[in-house]
């Protein structure tokens, strides 16, 4: 197999040219030097490349033959689907061929034959690349297209998957959705996941073939008609949160939940005219890659971007080694015309200087005669930011260079005496106070902002009588209990103080207590509280 194949390259839309070159070699006084720009690879048709999967196994039609008829031929049932004659055979692949000599060739499925269960096919389209949609996606359905059907997408190669669009011919009854179309759009809801009946309604089969996903009338919502705006575009492309995501994907589905009707009813005498035929799929679409690669390329059978600005990966999602001097940005499509390069620079390439990656800049001290790094960024410090910052230390493992090679102490506010933390992370803390960060107390002592001593616990400072220790800290007691543990028993009636009388020890014990509250109350060994009843 050949390592490199240049993409085919088809300008579909005629503003594409801007953002074709990562850089230009420029002369100036000082000599000849490179000037840098965003750059994005030229859109495509994306349908040569994916990779086509259908569900469920057995859903395309001949095998074994089966004969169809059609929504305008209802009882000339003379076709035939067979999968072991490559004449009659409509294999998936046959949505993304290319057609030759005005011959139409389309993947079928079997017919409805097993009404009223439903008639059921996904198309997982996969490109193991994320790309960018650049202009509609059209779908071509031979015999009616679909009167319910949803286009799914997934960002991260098929883990996750999120809906696109929904398609019926009535969104309210099979999705709950009220029907919108995309020009109701307006620039605070371009984003918006839609339910729409422009593609589904029975007009004929031959008159609208197509279902789209529309992408141009989105960018209309910004770049106005014809386009003519599209620095506008780009400008809302870098401003807005979500817009370049909700053009993004690297799989698209396609879930077919009921085929044409050709009218209201389905006609259980001829189910051989329901079945689903696609015909082809049309992706126009660029590479993503962070606006920092002009191609991109198939190599071992994956795309991938070729990318400049020193940065590298699928997606130039990167910098290259000995390139980090800064971490990582995208491009940026603006200022427009040009936008912004953001590239990767060399570590070590400002002057003499070693900043190990972490500052840009340089300035000579005059009266120390040194040269030191300025602003250095990952919380780093030093001549050299070789040093962490204070509430920072450094990560034994991590190179110098390496952009979290400073870890937060995070030292606890009111357990630590100060934020620094020595080599292993472990923080100052104040008397009783234990931990790493300091959020914790010696045993016998608990949080209370500092470390208290406990005032009751499960063990030696058990509360009696049944009470229960709140916090290590207070004993709430039962009724007719009271005291640090709720050792005291309180009595509520003449008698109760009468019979406890008779148990001098216990109740003499509580007096020293209630002498220095309530003396008059005293008189008796125990103590009177007025009843409740
Ligand atoms: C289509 O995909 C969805 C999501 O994975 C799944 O729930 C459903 O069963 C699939 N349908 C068919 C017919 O395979
Ligand atoms: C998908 O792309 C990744 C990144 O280029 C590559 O490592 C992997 O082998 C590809 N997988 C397939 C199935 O092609
Ligand atoms: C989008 O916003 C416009 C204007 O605020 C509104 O008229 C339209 O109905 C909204 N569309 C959707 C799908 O919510
Ligand atoms: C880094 O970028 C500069 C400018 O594009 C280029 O001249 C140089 O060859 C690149 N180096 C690497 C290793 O890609
Ligand atoms: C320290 O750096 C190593 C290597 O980069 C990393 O695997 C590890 O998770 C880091 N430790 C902490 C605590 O961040
Ligand atoms: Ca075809």
């Amino acid at each position: 197999m050949s390592p490199l194949l240049t993409l085919v390259l088809l300008p579909l839309v005629a503003v594409e040219c801007q953002y074709d070159r990562c850089g230009s070699l420029l002369s100036s006084e000082a000599g000849p030097g490179w000037q840098f720009y965003a750059c994005q690879p030229q859109p495509t048709n994306m349908k040569e490349f994916m990779q086509i999967r259908v569900d469920p196994p057995g859903i395309t039609c001949g095998n074994p033959p089966e004969r169809f008829c059609t929504l305008e031929n209802p009882y000339l049932c003379s076709d035939e689907c067979d999968a072991s004659s490559p004449d009659l055979a409509h294999p998936p692949q046959m949505m993304q061929d290319r057609e030759r000599g005005g011959l139409i060739t389309y993947w079928q499925t079997v017919t409805w034959s097993r009404y009223p269960q439903p008639l059921l096919a996904n198309i997982s389209l996969s490109w193991n690349k994320s790309l960018e949609l650049v202009d509609d996606v059209i779908v071509t359905f031979e015999y009616g297209r679909p009167t319910i059907m949803v286009l799914e997408k997934s960002l991260d190669k098929g883990v996750t998957w999120q809906p696109y669009q929904y398609y019926a011919d009535d969104c309210m009854e099979a999705f709950g959705m009220p029907a919108k179309q995309v020009r109701d759009l307006a620039p605070s809801n371009v984003t918006r996941v839609i339910c729409t009946e422009q593609y589904s309604r029975w007009v004929g089969a031959k008159e609208e073939k197509n279902v789209v996903f529309e992408v141009r009338a989105r960018f209309v919502v910004f770049a106005g008609p014809k386009l003519i705006n599209m620095d506008a575009l780009y400008t809302r492309m870098e401003s807005m949160k979500g817009l370049r995501e909700f053009f993004s994907f690297t799989n698209l589905r396609l879930r077919l939940l009921r085929p044409a009707l050709g009218g209201t009813y389905v006609q259980r005498d001829n189910l051989q005219k329901y079945f689903y035929a696609i015909s082809n799929i049309h992706i126009p679409a660029r590479c993503k890659c962070n606006l920092h690669a002009a191609g991109c390329m198939l190599r071992d059978a994956t795309l991938q971007c070729e990318c400049d600005h020193n940065t590298s990966g699928q997606d130039c999602q990167r910098c290259s080694r000995g390139f980090k001097l800064r971490s990582w940005r995208p491009g940026s499509y603006l200022p427009t015309p040009t936008g912004t390069a953001n590239t990767c620079e060399a570590a070590g390439n400002s002057g003499n200087c070693e900043c190990n990656g972490h500052s840009n800049r340089c300035s000579f001290i005059d009266f120390i005669n040194v040269v030191t790094c300025v602003s250095c960024k990952h919380n780093t410090r030093g001549h050299n930011c070789q040093y962490c910052r204070m509430g920072y230390y450094r990560n034994a493992s991590a190179p110098l260079h390496d952009e979290n090679v400073c870890i937060e102490c995070n030292c606890d506010l009111k357990g630590s005496l100060n934020p620094r933390c020595d080599n292993n992370g472990f923080c100052q803390c104040k008397e009783r106070t234990i931990g790493r960060r300091c959020d914790m107390c010696l045993p016998g002592y608990s949080r209370r902002g500092e470390c208290v001593a406990n005032l009751c616990n499960e063990e030696q400072l058990r509360c009696q009588n049944g009470g229960t220790c709140m916090n290590f800290q207070r004993c709430v007691c039962p009724e007719r209990f009271t005291g640090p543990l709720c050792e005291q028993r309180i009595c509520l009636r003449e008698k109760d103080c009468a019979s406890n009388s008779k148990d001098s020890n216990s109740a003499m014990s509580l007096c020293p207590f209630l002498l220095t509250l309530t003396l008059h109350l005293c008189t008796l060994p125990c103590l009177r509280v007025p009843p409740l009843w």
